[in-house]
């Protein structure tokens, strides 16, 4: 496999953009090498620059659920086209989208759209602190919520002291208000509101985590966090910026029935075309500018062409419930084969899978939170990953990030890459 056209294209990119990407994991910098340039995708396969071809296990990180290239939204975008792309005045496809959000999504009254997961939970975070008149977030370790200041934070050292910050850039000023606890640990998050009584305005977290490999909630933590929000007056935020449309029409809220006071959403809602939205409880959502005192705004907020792309994807899940059985069964499919080929060769790593999402993880640990993520040897991970690329399977590349699968996968494609998966550990462990 030569990547001869990604590599001049890479070191173009050096000069005029950071690192050569326009986001950091891009750069496969967690798994070494340089990274593919992709030329188009279709189904379930990537063509990148080269003319190599790979079955998709990211699906731009989410979004494209249904797959590349999908004929309905395409047929959406080339019916909206030529009534121009924006006007940043309101439209009747916003009140569609709106509507549709607030069917599918349990915990859903009022939602407002931006253009990205990252603002999305900024402003669900300013709309919290301000409804509640309180300063103080308690996020998990290993949960990502997009690069807004008050989530780059380092978990602080004890439950009372401060989160350091985790990036230049970032102030202590802003760390001060953000509290961390290990993800699935009721008793820690009960230390934490204890020691900030009152001070606390927002619970955050991926009520299934992708961003540190794919981990699940434990049985009752979702429940627990509820009940001490509604014990202590703290608005709890599902950020569903991945689950969100994956794990089910409604999202992990949907599929573990525990409804929070606000959600974020991202990928699958824009069908592929930037857009964001969070949503929630009426009365806490009518506290965001213009009809309450919390400021948040957007140039391109609820756009003409990505509200048509949303609105169409949406809308195709809506009316097809049935996808997340297949979905599941798609990723049980190739899970139950990759565990098969680890039993096959005595190796006792962890799978986690939920839905469509599912992570390897190369340790024999027990993947819970993200202490336990990190036992994972990720020097073997960037040889496994580097040895299905070379097969054509196009994986995360790095060890936390979950994948995710497309309704283009079909059995046979599967189980190529439980093959794939077969040979190249049975390669990277006879190094
Ligand atoms: P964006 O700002 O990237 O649209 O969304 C931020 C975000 C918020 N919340 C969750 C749960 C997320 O997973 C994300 C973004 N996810 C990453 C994947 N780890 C996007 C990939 C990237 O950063 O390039």
């Amino acid at each position: 496999m030569t990547i001869d056209k990604s590599r001049s294209l890479f070191k173009k990119a050096n000069e005029f953009i950071p690192g050569g990407v326009n986001s950091p994991v891009r750069a496969f910098k967690a798994v070494g090498g340089d990274p593919v340039f992709i030329k188009s995708a279709k189904g379930a396969y990537l063509f990148d620059e080269d003319g190599n071809k790979y079955i998709e296990l990211i699906n731009s990180w989410g979004p494209m659920i249904l797959g590349h290239a999908n004929e309905e939204i395409e047929e959406a975008l080339r019916g909206a086209i030529s009534s121009s792309f924006s006007f940043g005045a309101p439209t009747r496809k916003e009140v569609e989208m709106a509507e549709l959000i607030a069917s599918m999504v349990p915990s859903i009254e009022k939602v407002r759209m931006v253009n990205s997961g990252t603002e999305a939970t900024m402003s669900a975070v300013r709309l919290a602190r301000g409804f509640t008149s309180r300063n103080k977030i308690i996020k998990y370790e290993g949960c990502y919520h997009g690069h807004g200041d008050s989530f780059l934070i380092a978990a602080g050292s004890g439950v009372v002291t401060m989160g350091a910050p985790d990036s230049p850039g970032v102030t202590q000023g802003v760390a001060n208000d953000t509290l961390t606890a290990p993800f699935n640990d009721l008793e820690a998050t009960k230390e934490l509101i204890d020691n900030n009584k009152d001070e606390i305005a927002a619970i955050i977290l991926e009520p299934v985590v992708g961003n540190m490999g794919c981990v699940l909630p434990k049985e009752g933590f979702l429940e627990g966090l509820r009940k001490l929000c509604d014990d202590h007056g703290i608005i709890l935020i599902f950020d569903e910026v991945m689950t969100g449309f994956r794990l089910a029409k409604g999202g992990a809220q949907e599929y573990f029935g525990v409804k929070p006071d606000l959600t974020t959403l991202g990928k699958i809602i824009g069908g592929g075309m930037p857009v964001g939205a969070y949503g929630g409880r009426a009365d806490i959502m009518d506290y965001v500018s213009p009809s309450g005192p919390v400021y948040q705004a957007g140039t391109l907020s609820g756009n003409p062409m990505a509200m048509t792309a949303g609105l169409a994807m949406l809308n195709h899940l809506n009316n097809h419930p049935e996808v997340y059985t297949q979905l599941e069964a798609t990723a049980k499919r190739i899970t139950s084969g990759i565990q098969s080929n680890l039993d096959a060769m005595g190796l006792n790593y962890t799978i986690n899978q939920i839905g469509s999402m599912f992570s390897l993880f190369f340790t024999d640990v027990k993947v819970t939170n993200f202490e336990e993520a990190k036992t994972s040897d990720t020097e073997l991970f960037g040889k496994y990953f580097k040895g299905m690329l070379e097969k054509g399977i196009y994986l995360a590349p790095s060890q936390y990030e979950s994948l995710f699968l497309s309704t283009s996968i079909t059995d046979e494609i599967a189980d190529q890459i439980v093959l794939a998966n077969k040979e190249v550990l049975a390669d990277i462990l006879k190094q």
